[in-house]
């Protein structure tokens, strides 16, 4: 309950940041990858930018200490930095937070990066706040072992639950596919059981959430799929527990 509590508070600090959708006019061909902490405010920043223009990309964990992507970010842009966006599509590859932002507007939104991106030192207070409200929760780096293949989270980037999931696969180094699923019309904020006892058809504008409709015959977020093992999960709870299980060591 208090995780969740707190997660709420992280996301009521960050009011109008990482839900609403204008999805970007241009996809990437290839997945963007991201090397970031769940909890950093900076990496946050750049998740945040990635809903609102509803682009996928790969998350590459590098927790305090980490082993397995870390090392990769060093060797590619000389430090330890997050978060750290490459883009194999242009071959670009950078740090800094706002830079990232004004990239895939400019990049991927065509359009100019809206104003409140522009207010550098506000986004960060609000970031770091947001951070100081969930201390020491997708930082640390917890023993796992490594899947074979990426997993994939239906997530956007406010959602309380699904920040508690991306906290876990960020402490145990576990790559994955983050597909967006941000929110572009008022059936989107009314929460899938309501949904369904008023009959509301959802009918989905995102492709991610169609995807997930048809797949998972409802839309709630957080969902991981692992296709190593099979399992599909809705509830954060769960999907935690199946994570630690799985692969915590
Ligand atoms: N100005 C940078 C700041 C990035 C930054 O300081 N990130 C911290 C994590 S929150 C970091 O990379 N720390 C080094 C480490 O974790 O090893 C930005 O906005 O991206």
């Amino acid at each position: 309950m208090l995780n969740v509590l707190s997660s709420a508070l992280a996301t009521f600090v960050r009011p109008g940041t990482g839900i609403s959708v204008e999805p970007a006019t241009r996809k990437p061909e290839k997945m963007l990858e991201l090397y970031d902490m769940e909890g950093c405010p900076f990496c946050r920043i750049t998740r945040e930018a990635l809903t609102e223009l509803d682009l996928d990309a790969v998350i590459y964990p590098c927790p305090k200490n980490g082993k397995r992507f870390r090392p990769k970010v060093i060797e590619m842009g000389g430090k330890a930095q997050f978060p750290y966006l490459v883009d194999p599509n242009t071959g670009k590859q950078m740090y800094e937070s706002v830079d990232t932002v004004a990239y895939l507007y400019e990049t991927y939104g065509e359009r100019p990066v809206p104003f409140k991106w522009r207010a550098e030192a506000l986004q960060k207070i609000g970031s770091s706040l947001a951070s100081a409200l969930r201390p020491g929760q997708g930082l640390r780096l917890a023993e796992s072992t490594l899947p074979d293949k990426l997993l994939e989270l239906y997530s956007f980037e406010s959602s309380p639950f699904a920040r508690l999931v991306r906290e876990k696969l960020t402490e145990l180094e576990i790559p994955y596919i983050l597909r967006n699923a941000g929110r572009t019309s008022w059936r989107d904020w009314v929460p899938p059981g309501v949904r369904a006892s008023l009959d509301i058809d959802s009918e989905p504008e995102l492709a991610n959430r169609q995807a997930l409709q048809e797949r998972a015959g409802k839309i709630a977020i957080p969902y991981l799929i692992d296709p190593n093992t099979g399992t599909e999960l809705f509830e954060s709870a769960e999907i935690i527990e199946y994570l630690e299980q799985t692969y915590g060591v």
